[in-house]
């Protein structure tokens, strides 16, 4: 507590902190809850082992909600809700550093809204949809090349891929011999891996500005209205696919279950998620979309859940040095559950496709 009263001594906040307590359910920063004697505060330690360049991170944040912020005005909304805003520090700067190098940034706390770990109710995920498409319709006039890429190749299956591979062969912690099964299943798709960046590379599918971590949990769903009023967690904006922001949205929304889930029995893709979700993003960003996004919008779902999985699987093999895990088996728990997720889409490719067609 001392020691987070000294962070927040440099930011200008408003008020006394009265407490300060871990917050929220993500894998990669430190979050905070903090209510002073004013009003709430989101303080995050920015997790420096995986975003190397926090300065950067935080530039790029600054330059896209203050784009999304005009945007807002011009169209009559509350921009202190719908995009996160940034706290600056004393000296005016984004983010603050402690003499140990440790990063750390305030944002105003989204009131009257939460974020869900799962679907509560269909039309909440409609509205997910809706948000997540209308960011990148905002964003589609933002300059894509002056943005830093945080973490290269996040979204390249090929690349995650390769690094699967090579965890296998260190087999660093002696993992490997517990998980042929799994690797097996991630073999028997490395055909796939390929298909969306080479599309990228042909040019057949455009680049844009997009999110990169479209999970339920990083929008902000109004408690009354049940719109998603702000999409959060703007660490990973920069150029990619579209298909990437669709794909990862149904991985996580659009599953019947935690991601993290051990009985496999409940996992699956809902169809009526899947579809209302579908509809949502088409009522959206439909008008402009390639016809390359139109085919593989239904594979993305698929792709963005296999390369999720085998992200964890690689993070498994590596001794959990990534995502944050609360026991041993986490990542293998959740790199079954996706390839569980993956298996199921692949017996409703027809009906994934015959979705898109619906609505585009
Ligand atoms: P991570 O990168 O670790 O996933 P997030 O930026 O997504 O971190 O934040 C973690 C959680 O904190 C979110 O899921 C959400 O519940 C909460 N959160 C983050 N920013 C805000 C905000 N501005 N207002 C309210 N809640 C927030
Ligand atoms: C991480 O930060 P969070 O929890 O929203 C990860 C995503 C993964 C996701 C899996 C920067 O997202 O790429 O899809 O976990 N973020 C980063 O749940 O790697
Ligand atoms: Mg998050």
């Amino acid at each position: 507590m001392m020691e987070c009263e000294k962070i927040l001594s440099n930011f200008k906040i408003e008020g006394e902190p009265t407490s300060i307590v871990p917050y929220g359910e993500g894998h990669i920063n430190d979050t905070y809850l903090v209510t002073t004697t004013a009003k709430k505060y989101i303080l995050q330690r920015i997790n420096n082992q995986i975003f190397k360049s926090p300065e950067n991170i935080m530039k790029n944040i600054s330059a896209v909600t203050s784009h999304l912020r005009e945007q807002i005005i011009a169209r009559g909304g509350d921009p202190e809700r719908e995009t996160l805003n940034i706290i600056k520090t004393n000296d005016g700067e984004n983010f603050y550093m402690t003499p140990d190098e440790e990063y750390y940034r305030i944002y105003v706390f989204i009131t009257d809204a939460k974020s869900h770990q799962l679907v509560q109710e269909p039309i909440h995920f409609y509205n997910a949809a809706k948000s997540f498409a209308l960011f990148q319709r905002q964003l589609a006039d933002f300059p894509a090349k002056s943005l830093f890429e945080p973490i290269p190749n996040f979204h390249n299956t090929k690349v995650r891929f390769e690094n699967l591979l090579k965890a296998v062969k260190a087999d660093k912690v002696g993992r490997v011999k517990e998980v042929e099964a799994e690797i097996e299943f991630a073999m028997a798709r490395k055909d796939e891996v390929g298909i969306i960046v080479d599309l990228i590379e042909k040019g057949d599918i455009p680049v844009r500005v997009t999110h990169n971590d479209t999970k339920y949990n990083n929008i902000m769903i109004d408690n009354k209205t049940g719109e998603g009023i702000c999409v959060i967690d703007l660490d990973t904006v920069m150029p990619g696919s579209l298909l990437y922001d669709f794909g990862d949205s149904i991985r996580f929304g659009a599953s019947s279950a935690l991601e993290d889930e051990t009985d496999l029995s409940k996992v699956f893709m809902r169809d009526e998620l899947y579809e209302i979700f579908t509809k949502g993003f088409l009522e959206v960003v439909g008008d402009t979309l390639a016809p390359a996004e139109i085919e593989y919008m239904a594979f993305s779902a698929k792709l963005m859940t296999f390369e999720c999985g085998i992200r964890f699987l690689t993070d498994y093999l590596d001794g959990d040095n990534y995502f944050k895990i609360h026991r041993p088996s986490h990542n293998l728990d959740r790199a079954r559950n996706q390839f569980k997720l993956v298996s199921d889409m692949e017996t409703k490719m027809d009906f994934m496709k015959k979705v898109v067609q619906k609505y585009i």
